[in-house]
Formats: structure tokens, C-alpha cells, sequence
């Protein structure tokens, strides 16, 4: 059984399709981040980073207890390699796919979230910002695009972890105002990824849905919201006693 600590957005699904597509029991334990659930001393312990997703593998294959894994490429590899499905086990297909899964923990993904963060939640003004990180994700859309007119999914002709951590964030990306119809390539990809019976079961999951408030959200965040998310509250969770 795995333990999957999940919130619904673009990370916690990249976690959620693997689950899926690789069929291991898992439950999921949801937390509200908006509510500051991540922040408490017990999840630091299973993610020291207090970022959803984070898994707990209560059967892993040493035998030595619970083990814990957070960051989304990290679980994802770990996925992978404890049931040998979606990452070649050497070679230069292995080396492709961490290349493109890489590229999406470190470039498309932290660059895609900070547009999102000054597109929806920064106070007006923010042009520099706005601009440096819309641009970067615009670049990123495009080196994407190039890719996927070459080769039929990401890391070759076999979809595979790389893959599972684009869609979810592509799926999601009509809130920055991206039109996947601007990118053929993409496009044809998205549709084929969105067709396999995993991403179905994914999406009809209840306990994996996004909230409501979670959908489009723009600004408004209360006090309490930012202070969980991007203020004070966010930093008190990390922050260390004077030694
Ligand atoms: N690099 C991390 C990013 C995780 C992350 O930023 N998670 C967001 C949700 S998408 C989160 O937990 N936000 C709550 C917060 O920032 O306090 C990963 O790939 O797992």
C-alpha cells in the first residue's frame, strides 16, 4: 500500500497518474494548502520541504519499514523503478526520459508556477515579474512543442514518467490563458495522453478532484491563505530554533 499525500494540482496528479497507470494500491490523504495542512510538524517529517505530493511506501522492497519520498520527479522515478514500468532500466532511452522529466521538475514546472503565481495572485504592478516569467514559460511551451513534433511522446516512441509529468500541468494550463491549440504538437500529444484509460480513472476520481476553489483561482487569497502559502506562517514551518 501506498500512501499518497495529495493535494489536486498539476503535482500531486503527476503522482496520482502513475498510481494509476502502474496499479499499486494506494489511498490518498488529502490536504487543504490554501488551509496550511502542509505546515504541520508531522508532514515535515515525511517531506522536510512541507510541499505536496509526498509518498509513503509502506511495503517497500528492503523490508525496513515505511519509506518516505518527496519531490514529484523523485517519486516518480521511485514509482518507476519499484514496479520497472514507464523508465527503461539503462540506456540511452533511461537517459532521455530523466533528461525530459528533469527538464519538466527544474524548468517547465518551477517557471510554469511562478507565471501562475504573478498572473493570479500577485498584487497588480508586477509587470517585471509578470513579464520575465510568462516569457520563460512561452519559451518553454515552445522548446516543448519542438520536441513533440519530432517524436511521437517525450522521451521517444514509449510514453513514459516524463510524459505523466507534463500532462497534468498542460491540462491545467488554461488558467494562465495558455490555448493548447496554439501548440499542434502538443495538442495531438495532450489527446493522446488524455485518451488512456489511466488519465479516465484519474479524472473520475472523486478523492482526487480539485476543490472548487482551487479551479482558476485569481487573488483574493484571505490573510490566513497567504500567510499558509506565501507568508509568514509558510516560513515558521521551516524555520529552525537558534542553536
Ligand atoms: N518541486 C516540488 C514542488 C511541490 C509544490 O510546489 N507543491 C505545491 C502544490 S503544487 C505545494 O505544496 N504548495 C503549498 C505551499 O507552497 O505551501 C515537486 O515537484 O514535488
Amino acid at each position: 500500500m501506498i500512501d499518497l499525500h495529495y493535494s489536486a494540482t498539476p503535482n500531486g496528479q503527476k503522482v496520482a497518474l502513475m498510481l494509476e497507470e502502474v496499479g499499486l494500491p494506494f489511498r490518498v490523504l488529502p490536504y487543504d494548502i490554501f488551509e496550511g495542512d502542509q505546515l504541520t510538524a508531522e508532514f515535515g517529517r515525511i517531506n522536510p520541504n512541507h510541499k505536496l505530493p509526498a509518498i509513503v511506501d509502506q511495503a517497500p522492497e528492503d523490508d525496513e519499514g515505511p519509506l518516505a519520498v518527496f519531490e514529484s520527479g523523485a517519486i516518480l522515478q521511485y514509482l518507476a523503478e519499484k514496479t520497472g514500468r514507464f523508465l527503461a532500466a539503462s540506456g540511452r532511452a533511461r537517459s532521455r526520459t530523466l533528461q525530459w522529466l528533469t527538464w519538466q521538475v527544474a524548468g517547465l514546472g518551477p517557471m510554469g508556477g511562478q507565471a501562475s503565481h504573478f498572473l493570479r495572485y500577485g498584487p497588480s504592478g508586477q509587470d517585471y515579474a509578470t513579464e520575465r516569467y510568462t516569457k520563460e514559460l512561452e519559451r518553454l511551451l515552445q522548446v516543448l512543442e519542438g520536441r513533440l513534433r519530432e517524436s511521437e511522446y517525450l522521451a521517444g516512441p514509449d510514453y513514459s514518467v516524463a510524459d505523466m509529468a507534463v500532462w497534468p500541468g498542460r491540462a491545467s494550463s488554461f488558467v494562465m490563458g495558455v490555448q493548447l491549440e496554439a501548440y499542434p504538437a502538443t495538442h495531438r500529444w495532450f489527446e493522446t495522453v488524455r485518451a488512456r484509460p489511466a488519465v479516465g480513472r484519474m479524472l473520475a476520481r472523486a478523492d482526487l478532484a480539485a476543490p472548487a476553489k482551487y479551479i482558476g483561482r485569481k487573488q483574493g487569497l484571505s490573510a490566513d491563505e497567504w500567510s499558509n502559502m506565501f507568508g509568514a506562517r509558510m516560513l515558521a514551518a521551516v524555520r529552525q530554533p537558534p542553536a
